[in-house]
């Protein structure tokens, strides 16, 4: 680089305008162009990223993506399958970019929780112990009775709730923590995926569980770092590996606390859209879903062509404080 200054772009459309400048002035003008454009680019996003690596391996956002907790099966004596999970609030400190440690209230250490599945028609039991000096509940999305909706009976510190369900109806739902003040017990940590699968199963699939979340970790009542599953650009340092030809399906949940709004954009593909999970049907077949907290789908696409594809939010902000990532499409899975 020579040391002439750069013309900025307002300098370089006058130029443009001023016809009497000629040929060659105009040859420069369009080399400094090409110059500036290049400057000038965004950076690749692909650099848009943190530095360095999460030394904390006890979250593992490769393993959370495709690990289901079906609980204790055993089958009661009319035939019902019974499942008991084991859900205990703890206070955890969790890294969620590297070096930058969250005190998170956890269900089972983990933020997201642990996703629950079970399927249509089974009796789910959950034993909830609250091991964390604060009271907690879980409230649980999809039908039951009222004394089971985890929102008068507060478990106090110490104490133990079994909550005690039929599964209904199929779809994708949540559970969260419905203390108050509820948007500290979220933004906090404490939620995670429930999935009630139909009685037949949904087509063979390659799934995975994304909880798309923030943390704010200054105390001021906004998000400084965005995910799925927690760590911030986990899948962009390392992309998921999908095979070239299968049906994916994303169960994606949208956890975030203090923005309105969230969503995902898939690059180079569409996908189906099967809103709360409670149809077999798809209702739209788009690239880009929105959600505000709560809100669910169930995402279905197949990649035909080999590649690097990129998922993310389409709030850039959210993009760029770390909700973003990368499907590797590959011809054979290694
Ligand atoms: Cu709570």
């Amino acid at each position: 680089m020579s040391g002439r200054r750069k013309m900025t772009r307002r300098e370089l459309l006058t130029r443009g305008a001023l016809g009497a400048v000629g040929v060659a002035a105009t040859a420069k003008a369009v080399a400094a162009a090409e110059e500036l454009a290049r400057l000038e680019l965004p950076h690749d996003p692909i650099n848009a990223s943190t530095v360095g690596t999460v030394t904390d391996t006890s979250l593992d956002p490769m393993a959370f993506l495709e690990e289901f907790d079906f609980g204790q099966v055993s089958t009661l004596p009319g035939g019902q399958t019974l499942r008991t999970f084991e859900i205990q609030a703890v206070d955890r400190e969790i890294e969620i970019a590297p070096g930058v440690f969250f005190p998170a209230w956890t269900y089972n250490g983990q933020v997201p929780g642990p996703t629950l599945r079970a399927t249509e028609g089974d009796l789910v039991r959950v034993r909830f112990q609250n091991l964390s000096p604060h009271p907690h509940t879980i409230h649980f999305h999809s039908m039951h009775p009222a004394n089971m909706d985890g929102v008068f009976e507060v478990v106090q510190p110490g104490q133990t709730f079994l909550y005690e369900f039929v599964a209904r109806p199929f779809g994708l739902h949540l559970y969260h923590c419905h203390t108050v003040p509820i948007r500290k017990h979220i933004s906090k940590g404490l939620y995670g995926t429930f999935i009630i699968d139909p009685k037949d199963g949904r087509p063979p699939a390659h799934e995975m569980v994304m909880v798309a979340n923030g943390f704010d970790t200054n105390f001021d009542g906004d998000n400084e770092v965005y995910a799925v599953n927690t760590v911030a650009f986990a899948y962009q340092k390392d992309p998921i590996v999908i095979r070239k030809g299968e049906l994916q399906r994303i169960y994606l949940v949208n956890m975030l606390e203090f923005d309105l709004v969230n969503s995902l954009h898939l690059h180079g593909n569409l996908f189906h859209v099967y809103r709360t999970g409670t149809s077999l049907q798809p209702s739209d077949y788009t690239d880009t879903i929105m959600m505000c907290q709560g809100e669910r789908h169930v995402l279905e696409f197949t990649f035909d062509e080999p590649g690097l594809f990129m998922f993310h939010a389409h709030q850039s902000e959210f993009t760029e404080l770390g909700w973003m990532g990368l499907f590797d499409v590959v011809e054979v899975l290694a």
